[in-house]
């Protein structure tokens, strides 16, 4: 059941223990970029680059968060949360990516996590969320093996400082971003521009979770995951209605780009294989030499959850002749397409169903883990007037998200919990801070936050586990 198949009104009540939080991303939000021994990563060298990022915006101040966590905490408990996934910035802990820790960097995250648990919320920690220390980018970033070693020494160091309070790691946030944006097409930190590179980075990166998952269940963590930016690949035909059967060609491009997308990251994770189609475009963007025997072993240890990150469908056709996207080695002759749909302020298509189908299939494929939507949210140009944010288009996103989430689950789907992007308003990368996804808006100039309609509609999902829509809701 998708939700283009539910009533037009009605109530969802979501499993028991169904968990219900917010993310954030360490470089988005702490600021603070130059103390507490704080090392450079790649997005301060990338930021502070002309041109790279929208207004010439950096993460040198962000939200603040790093001297306002105790506020930003307490507006996570009146809003309800029961959980709250954010990141460590790694050159907070090793500012050169190597050696012994830095006992500042690793006192902040120890406060923020005490903080939480002292607000009744369960941190969920992200090791990596694309804050590179700088010096590793300098000995090649992760187009090199050792980046991979370098990360599960860090991974190990946050184990032995917060194992004793946090259940719940996750190793890698997005990696088909972090390699294929970062080092494909440029468009993010380090800007590199070589789909041999991109490859190269992508694998290094399954290796360094690999490594970090072992490593930390070696430690006793709990709970491992693995985030990825995923979405179901359709033809522009299938947005509105799924039913419509692709021409061969279109189907070729569609489980082409289903591969590159979610199949290169959770195949060899959860099964130890890449997928044909990742071979080959490795093999004709430089080789597959670096995918050493033995890799794929490391690469498929054994993880609990799948963090999905939704927020928008791939739509493609085929395009023959078209040469390949420079985020996409392997695209050739794929056109990747509008969709028919209405947009959010990054032009991104609104598809709710997208993401039942997503959870069904993903759980249809990898039977063996749960899931999880680690983010799920939408830009809007959201102005505060008379204290208050009628942020009407997030809430009707979140809305419809929420009933796709719901559908998914009585499809079959393992879903264990839903985390909104973003708590806060904050440093949307190369978009810099024209950009809101947040819960809560913040005024960059004087640090206020304020709660918008959708965070306060949010609190009463999470306190009713569920919410009723359409027109004669309460
Ligand atoms: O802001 C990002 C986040 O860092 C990773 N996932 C997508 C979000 C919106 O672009």
């Amino acid at each position: 059941m998708t939700i283009t198949t539910m009533e037009a009104r009605g109530t969802v009540v979501f499993p028991e223990n169904f968990v219900w939080g917010a993310a954030t991303a360490s470089y988005q939000i702490e600021g603070a970029a130059k103390e507490g021994g704080r090392g450079p990563s790649i997005w301060d060298t990338f930021s502070a680059t002309p041109g790279k990022v929208r207004d010439g915006d950096t993460g040198e101040v962000a939200c603040d968060h790093y001297h306002r966590y105790r506020d930003d905490v307490a507006l996570m408990r009146e809003l309800g949360l029961g959980a709250y996934r954010f990141s460590v910035a790694w050159p907070r802990i090793q500012p050169t990516g190597s050696g012994p820790a830095n006992s500042a960097g690793l006192g902040f995250y120890d406060r923020l996590v005490d903080e939480l648990l002292e607000a009744g919320i369960t941190p969920y920690v992200t090791l990596y969320h694309w804050d590179l220390p700088q010096t590793l980018e300098d000995l090649g970033g992760w187009t090199v093996r050792d980046t991979s070693h370098r990360f599960a020494d860090y991974a190990a160091i946050m184990h032995d400082r917060l194992g004793d309070r946090v259940s719940h790691w996750t190793t890698l946030n997005e990696p088909w971003v972090a390699a294929f944006l970062g080092y494909g097409n440029g468009v993010h930190a380090p800007g590199r521009t070589s789909a041999h590179d991109a490859l190269r980075a992508a694998h290094h990166l399954l290796l360094g979770h690999g490594l970090a998952a072992r490593t930390l269940r070696a430690k006793g963590a709990e709970e491992i995951m693995l985030v990825v930016n995923s979405a179901p690949v359709l033809t522009p035909a299938q947005v509105n209605d799924p039913d419509v059967a692709p021409s061969a060609a279109d189907a070729e491009a569609v489980q082409r780009i289903h591969a590159l997308l979610t199949r290169q990251f959770l195949d060899p994770a959860l099964a130890g294989r890449y997928p044909e189609e990742v071979l080959s475009a490795a093999g004709r963007n430089g080789g597959t030499a670096h995918i050493r025997d033995g890799d794929l072993e490391i690469v498929n240890a054994p993880i609990d959850l799948v963090g999905v990150n939704y927020y928008n469908p791939c739509v493609v056709d085929a395009a023959p002749g078209l040469p390949a996207d420079a985020a996409w080695p392997g695209s050739e002759g794929v056109r990747f397409a509008p969709a028919d749909a209405p947009v959010t302020a990054m032009g991104w298509p609104i598809v709710p169903s997208g993401l039942s189908r997503l959870l069904v299939r993903l759980s249809r494929d990898y039977p063996r883990v749960g899931l999880m939507v680690t983010e799920n949210g939408a830009a809007f140009d959201d102005v505060v007037e008379h204290g208050r944010v009628h942020d009407d288009g997030r809430l009707a996103y979140l809305e419809g998200h929420l009933r796709a989430a719901h559908a998914a689950i009585t499809a079959g789907a393992d879903l264990r919990g839903y985390l909104v992007w973003s708590l806060l308003d904050n440093f949307e990368w190369a978009e810099g801070y024209r950009r809101r996804f947040g819960l809560v808006h913040v005024d960059y100039a004087t640090q206020a936050r304020t709660l918008k309609d959708s965070a306060l509609w949010y609190r009463s999902v999470i306190s009713d586990n569920g919410f009723t829509w359409g027109p004669n809701k309460p």
